[in-house]
């Protein structure tokens, strides 16, 4: 294992916050496979531009962790003058918040589209940071910050040669898109509901659906289990079929090269009836990472127009006696022991209620056919024939409203 020096310098933020963002880089240092031998944590208020943390401190450090560290992970983003910098001074590996998380991405990807997505915001993230050091980087082996790139693809050194594989990887992407829009085109001709499973990474999303479906998921106590989307078709209580989808975890600060190559995933999130935010309960820093899903939420354009339904796990961690809160006023379960879920079931229902609608509908002779997925997939609640065609009163959603009137065109143009 790598031994690994943190290094966390902050400024106005409470203790409290520090705290849990120190908490954070130690999940993901453990989760890249990194041992932590020691935190740096210092109030700071001038901000070094050419070694971050100034050349003295810099030095210092060199002298003081010689031996114990292999690498320096700070948590913040580097300017790439400030990697080359630290890395003169220190003789160490140098590693900045990002490429931590892309690290740990390029480990876990498993799907061809996974592989590429996070390609994709590595080689954007490299790109400018290659100049001058393209002879290091070939040179590097493995390690922290250090992978090769997802799966057994090498990254490219030369810059021209990144461009190209960059449009390529594009390309191959937006053509993966096309396929999986297609297919959740086809999705939403079903008459099912989706409810996507949302929340800060680690909050117990894959746990949850695992219950609920025996997805036979990864779920595990590290940052970033789930990369690639799954979805699973569930029967709620009264007999309303859902697709669940679970998907990659939210943290803040998301590289932007991120949530552009993971457009592709996150649209399973988009284009969701409903969102089923999870939130760790047990986690004391639960109410910034819930603004952090919010915000996010609204850059991949789910938040206007969604029904979001905010759920709290882990609750068989807290002490029945000492919940800080009443868990008659909000939806509280443990994805482990199942606790609660009855609760999120009845919500869940309601909310999948809404997608219904009551409409009065007037078929045309000739359109009996088209008329049927409302039997199918809605409740017909009122029928008469009339001298224009039949006259029906009907609860469906909009899918299958939508579906009739496609039925009826195609008809009608032949
Ligand atoms: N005690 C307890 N542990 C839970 C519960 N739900 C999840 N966990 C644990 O929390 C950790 C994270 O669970 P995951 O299901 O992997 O979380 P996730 O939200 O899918 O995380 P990512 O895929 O990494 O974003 C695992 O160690 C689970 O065992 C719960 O209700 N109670
Ligand atoms: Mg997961």
């Amino acid at each position: 294992m790598e031994k690994v020096l943190l290094i966390k310098l902050y400024q106005n933020e409470d203790k409290n916050e520090v705290l849990s963002d120190i908490e954070e880089m130690k999940g993901l240092i453990s989760t890249a496979g990194g041992e932590l031998v020691d935190v740096i944590s210092q109030k700071r208020f001038d901000i070094s531009p050419a070694y971050y943390i100034g050349k003295g401190k810099a030095e210092e450090i060199a002298e003081t962790y010689k031996e114990t560290v292999d690498i320096i992970i700070f948590d913040a983003d580097l300017k790439p003058a400030q990697v080359r910098n630290l890395e003169d001074i220190t003789g160490k590996r140098i590693v900045d918040r990002t490429q931590l998380i892309l690290d740990i991405f390029a480990a876990r990807a498993r799907t061809s589209e996974g592989k590429l997505q996070v390609e994709f915001a590595m080689l954007n993230y490299m790109l400018p940071r290659l100049s001058g050091r393209g002879k290091d980087m070939m040179q590097q082996t493995g390690g922290i910050g250090n992978r090769k790139g997802p799966g057994e693809t090498k990254l490219e050194v030369d810059k021209r040669k990144i461009n190209i594989r960059i449009q390529r990887i594009r390309k191959e992407l937006e053509n993966i898109k096309e396929k999986r829009g297609i297919q959740r085109e086809r999705r939403k001709l079903l008459p099912v509901p989706q409810i996507a499973i949302v929340g800060y990474t680690n909050a117990g999303k894959t746990m949850l659906l695992n219950k609920l479906t025996n997805a036979g998921m990864l779920s595990e106590d590290k940052l970033f289990a789930t990369l690639d989307p799954t979805i699973r078709q569930y029967t709620l209580p009264s007999r309303y079929k859902v697709l669940f989808s679970d998907t990659v975890g939210f943290i803040k600060n998301l590289p932007p090269h991120l949530i552009a190559a993971f457009r592709g995933t996150l649209e399973e999130v988009s284009g969701a009836d409903i969102i089923l935010h999870l939130i760790d309960v047990t986690d004391p820093a639960w109410e910034s990472k819930r603004n952090v899903v919010y915000g996010i939420l609204k850059e991949i354009d789910a938040y206007e127009d969604k029904v979001i339904i905010e759920v709290f796990n882990k609750i068989d961690l807290i002490n029945k006696r000492r919940r800080p809160f009443n868990v008659d006023e909000g939806i509280y379960i443990s994805a482990v022991t199942g606790e609660g879920l009855d609760k999120l079931m009845k919500e869940l229902e309601k909310a999948v209620e809404v997608n219904f609608t009551e409409k009065n509908v007037l078929v045309p002779p000739g359109q009996e056919k088209a008329m049927q997925v409302f039997y199918e997939e809605g409740v017909v609640v009122k029928r008469s024939d009339t001298e224009k065609g039949i006259k029906i009163t009907v609860r469906a959603m909009k899918k299958t409203f939508d579906k009739y009137l496609r039925m009826v065109k195609e008809k009608q143009r032949g």
